[in-house]
């Protein structure tokens, strides 16, 4: 065994020890600091809870540096998990595909004890998962907040603090759009206000969309991205599992686990100094309980993009991809037999393989300092 695999072997023993053990505990902890919040809530003034719903007290202030209680989290889960898609089409027909999104600001642990601001695409990040098919017509619905009438008067509420805080105004870019601003230019939508548009997926590929209202690179460090596949007319293979991976890259005031809250450091972000880069929002948003699970022998897809702005070096430690798509080229010959894949910012790929030996497997970046000690570690569990 050389060093290579001693120290690959104690990085699995470590997160097993560090992962795997402590969940119930991590899981508990944040279920009563969520209880916790929502019991402060319910004791504000009845004026107060007229004018603000509990789930949006944090907007009272703009959140600045200075603001350092953890304790208003607005979701105890922030990471989308890597099943949430949408099954394959399976349809030789063209169709209309709506899609309904609505933006959201979140405050949710990055990890234990370290909360952020997020701004989101329904909630999570990354936003959901767009499947639609070559020829499709697509309706993108999006509305800056909830809409509804028991929203109404949050949403009028709050727009002043919201252009204090640079979210006025969000959007959406789809690079499957071959148009201005790939759709950005018809839907910058400001508070409490909703658009949409339709396009014709004529480009199959697999396709990352983000927000693209100024500022945009501090848009998309705070996790408004997702990712759009359009499935070639002729449909993809059949597969056993398919799992939807983001990785993101986040600048905080603080270094790398702090605690506290964490605003964004736009100095950081400008200078690409990220303190955490992160598979779907937070740190071991993919792991445990919420590890990608298949069987052994069972054909497995993977859509991995970056919605941030550094590349990624997507590597899992012993696989070597059967398939890969570069570039979300998905009508090109893949590669076949890769160990390492660069995914550019603004870019996704689709990867195949099949594992025969059961265990557990880390989805990591291979620039490993990013997985070791900035949260770039999800793990594949094999039965
Ligand atoms: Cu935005």
């Amino acid at each position: 065994m050389n060093k290579y695999h001693s120290f690959l072997l104690l990085l699995i023993v470590c997160n097993n020890a560090l992962i795997g053990c402590s969940d119930d505990a991590k899981y508990k902890a944040m279920a009563d600091k969520y209880n916790a919040v929502h019991a402060e809530h319910a004791m504000m003034s009845a004026k107060e809870s007229k004018t603000h719903s509990g789930e949006d007290k944090h907007h009272d202030q703009p959140l600045s540096e200075k603001v350092t209680d953890n304790h208003k989290i607005d979701t105890d889960e922030i990471g989308r998990q890597a099943d949430d898609l949408p099954s394959s089409l399976n349809r030789t027909q063209s169709q209309l595909v709506s899609v309904n999104l609505y933006t959201e600001e979140l405050v949710a642990e990055i990890m234990p004890d370290v909360t952020y601001q997020y701004w989101t695409y329904n909630g999570k990040v990354p936003g959901p998962f767009i499947r639609a098919r070559e020829g499709d017509q697509v309706e993108i619905r999006l509305s800056h907040g909830k809409l509804g009438a028991e929203h109404q008067e949050h949403n009028a509420h709050t727009s002043a603090a919201h252009v204090v805080a640079g979210h006025s105004v969000h959007s959406i870019d789809l690079h499957a759009v071959a148009a201005p601003g790939g759709g950005a230019s018809l839907m910058q939508v400001e508070q409490g206000e909703e658009k949409s548009f339709r396009f014709k997926a004529t480009h199959p590929g697999i396709y990352v969309y983000h927000c693209a209202s100024p500022h945009v690179p501090s848009h998309i460090a705070n996790g408004m991205y997702g990712m759009i596949l359009i499935e070639p007319m002729e449909g993809l293979a059949k597969v056993d599992r398919e799992f939807y991976v983001m990785q993101g890259d986040f600048y905080t005031r603080g270094k790398y686990g702090d605690k506290g809250y964490q605003a964004l450091s736009k100095e950081k972000l400008v200078a690409e100094q990220a303190d955490y880069f992160l598979f779907n929002g937070r740190v071991n948003s993919l792991s445990g309980e919420r590890a990608l699970k298949a069987k052994v022998g069972e054909k497995i897809r993977l859509f991995v993009g970056v919605g941030s702005h550094i590349a990624a070096n997507f590597h899992i430690v012993g696989v070597v991809f059967s398939k890969l798509y570069q570039d979300g080229a998905l009508t090109n010959p893949p590669l076949k037999n890769v160990q390492t894949t660069i995914i550019s910012p603004g870019s996704a790929v689709m990867i195949e393989f099949t594992i025969e030996v059961a265990g557990k497997y880390l989805l990591v970046d291979h620039s490993l300092s990013r997985a070791i000690d900035k949260g770039a570690l999800a793990e594949l569990i094999i039965e």
